[in-house]
């Protein structure tokens, strides 16, 4: 277990403030250049697309966090509506929603189905904004915390990123694969940063300035096993910040609940990776990224780089963002 002196050390390291200036909001997407753009697309070559986003439904993985629930989807406008409000105009008057619908419905042929989602915008695949994670009363750059209130983030919120799209070359390390493992990665093992070198040496790939990182660990495909959102899986060590600095990459994602191990590795510092990397580095890192289909490819072709395209949605003032990340190959 390492203490707050090492934690502070790391910090220190890869702290990332005043790197792009003094307003940035982008952190380490600033190391997606317009030549590594045209990089990841020219790894598009068989025509192969990989949706990583989960099903976003009441069966979904919240649970483990109380304040957090599936999304509740509700249908505003069905068929049940085209029957019954045929008829309503002639027969009703005083409820005016039911007399817009109606005066729809009679007046042709045509009928039309409506509906909402209401969610936390972290329950289902998500990106975290710079803004999602923090200590000391900063976020990434120095902004202070007290900038995100409940009328949202006004420094480092998910819509500061929407410039950059987001899209860039992506890279798979599969440690489920490489440990050989039926589902999942045993928990209690951590990730470690000379694991993941392992593994990219393993499927030879490199990893370079400005790439998206996705990182199984077979957490997702656990869950869909036993629907249990407590699954305990290993994930990233808190030591893989620095690795990550090192490596200058753009973004990581994983299968999991945190991308780290949720045993922290610092006393008296939970989640000490999200800390590192959301408000030290500006890396933003992405949970719930369903890799099982991308994953057989890769193990099928040997090819572990591919064009990711991962925008968020432009919630103003988010401090996350559900999305639909495509992988093409
Ligand atoms: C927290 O940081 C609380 O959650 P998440 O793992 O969703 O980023």
């Amino acid at each position: 277990m390492s203490g707050m002196a090492d934690f502070d050390r790391v910090a220190a390291d890869v702290r990332n403030w005043g790197r792009w200036g003094d307003a940035d909001e982008l952190g380490t997407l600033n190391l997606i250049t317009d030549e590594k753009v045209r990089e990841a697309a020219s790894l598009v070559r068989a025509g192969k697309v990989f949706p990583l986003g989960i099903a976003l439904g009441a069966d979904g993985p919240m649970g483990m966090f109380k304040f957090r629930t599936n999304p509740i989807h509700l249908m505003t406008v069905d068929g049940g509506d085209a029957t019954a409000f045929a008829e309503y105009a002639r027969k009703w008057t005083g409820n005016p929603t039911a007399q817009t619908l109606a005066g729809i419905f009679d007046a042709s042929r045509f009928r039309f189905n409506d509906d909402y989602i209401m969610m936390p915008l972290q329950a289902g695949t998500q990106w975290d904004a710079l803004s999602h994670a923090y200590y000391d009363g900063q976020l990434y750059n120095g902004f202070s915390s007290d900038c995100v209130t409940s009328q949202g983030a006004v420094h480092c919120g998910i819509d500061k990123v929407d410039v950059k799209g987001i899209v860039s070359r992506g890279v798979l390390l599969d440690v489920v694969r490489h440990r050989g493992a039926a589902t999942a990665l045993d928990h209690g093992q951590q990730i470690t940063p000379a694991e993941l070198d392992q593994v990219a040496r393993a499927q030879g790939v490199t990893i370079g300035t400005g790439d998206i990182l996705l990182i199984r660990t077979g957490w997702w495909n656990k869950f869909m096993e036993t629907a249990n959102p407590g699954e305990m899986v290993a994930g990233l060590n808190w030591e893989c910040a620095a690795w990550l600095h090192d490596l200058e990459v753009a973004a990581v994602a994983c299968d999991n609940i945190a991308v780290e191990d949720l045993e922290s590795g610092v006393e008296g510092m939970f989640l000490p990776l999200h800390c590192l990397c959301l408000r030290d580095m500006g890396l933003m890192l992405g949970e719930y990224w369903d890799m099982t289909a991308l994953a057989a490819d890769c193990a099928a072709d040997g090819v572990y780089e591919f064009q990711l395209v991962a925008p968020p949605l432009r919630v103003t003032g988010g401090v996350g963002s559900p999305l639909n990340p495509i992988a093409m190959k």
